[in-house]
């Protein structure tokens, strides 16, 4: 099968696995107090990639052939994912109106609203970490890591660096910072995660860590060049923003060439440390190739 066709039908049956857990275990939308719950779930529901979830399984799969124990953590990956999409579109952080091609949390169900929504699904991700059918050390383990990853050395952090240097001029050093820290980490995690559970050896967890980093960074890279080359209609959101707010992204400060350059070496060493599993890595292969060349 064509590796195209190949990806698009395994992400697709592993996203809607992650539907079914998440619509099983997030309150109904009608549920009383219904705003917050309506307000979350038109976010999560709202069509996005669903590349974390994906990264977790995959990995899980490298090690497992029956992927059922790591979707609850895999979609609880989305669920902060979610959370920090929800948050970031804030009128106080980047204030966009458009999301998944759809408008975003709060310019449909007023800001205070979307900032619950959005802490409801990053405080509920743990619970549902928690239930996962895995080793219950890895389970307490994973809480510890998310809650680090995510916190104020983390996620957060690289948010708080995104929004501090608007406007400024930034150097190599401080632009990798922020990207490793806003973007890289819960990608790299739900690698790490999903490995972990599978039973990943030392020596291999490194080797999907290694790739981990390198498509984490090529996938902010090519976010950014996305916000100049792509469409609101294939992106979802809106373009042109990163210009307008004068963003420290790649382009700006390595040009647009060097920063194609710079992806796709990066793309090339993710692959030649995932090689290293052999035939088992072929998935996560054709996968940063096609981070390479998305569209959205
Ligand atoms: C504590 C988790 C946490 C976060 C708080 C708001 C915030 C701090 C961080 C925001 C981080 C952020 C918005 C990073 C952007 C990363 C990025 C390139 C997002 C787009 O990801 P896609 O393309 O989106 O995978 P879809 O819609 O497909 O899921």
């Amino acid at each position: 099968m064509d590796h195209k066709v190949l990806l698009k039908k395994d992400m697709k049956e592993k996203q809607e696995l992650v539907n079914i857990i998440l619509d099983r275990y997030l309150p109904r939308k009608d549920e009383y107090p219904k705003e917050v719950h309506k307000a979350l779930r038109y976010s999560i529901f709202a069509g996005g990639k669903k590349l974390r979830p994906y990264l977790a399984m995959l990995a899980f799969q490298l090690y497992q052939d029956n992927v059922e124990p790591i979707i609850p953590v895999a979609a609880a990956l989305e669920m902060i994912h979610t959370f920090s999409l929800i948050h970031d579109d804030l009128p106080d952080i980047d204030n966009d109106e458009y999301r998944r091609g759809k408008k975003s949390c709060h310019a449909v169900f007023g800001e205070g609203e979307a900032m619950l929504a959005g802490d409801s699904l990053l405080v509920s991700a743990f619970e549902l970490v928690t239930l996962a059918e895995i080793d219950p050390a890895l389970r307490s383990q994973f809480v510890r890591e998310i809650a680090h990853e995510c916190g104020a050395v983390g996620l957060i952090s690289g948010q708080m660096m995104d929004i501090a240097c608007e406007g400024k001029k930034v150097d190599k050093k401080t632009l990798n910072y922020i990207h490793e820290n806003k973007t890289g980490r819960l990608i790299n995690l739900s690698l790490r995660l999903g490995a972990m559970a599978g039973g990943a050896p030392e020596k291999e967890l490194e080797l999907i860590e290694e790739y981990g980093r390198c498509i984490g960074i090529a996938f902010q890279i090519v976010d950014d060049l996305l916000d100049i080359e792509g469409t609101q209609e294939e992106l979802g959101k809106s373009i042109g923003k990163d210009a307008d707010v004068q963003k420290a992204t790649f382009p700006s400060v390595y040009g647009i060439e060097a920063s194609r350059k710079q992806a796709e070496d990066l793309i090339h060493k993710a692959k030649t440390a995932i090689g290293g599993l052999g035939e088992r890595s072929r998935m996560l292969q054709i996968l940063a190739d096609y981070l390479l060349t998305r569209k959205s």
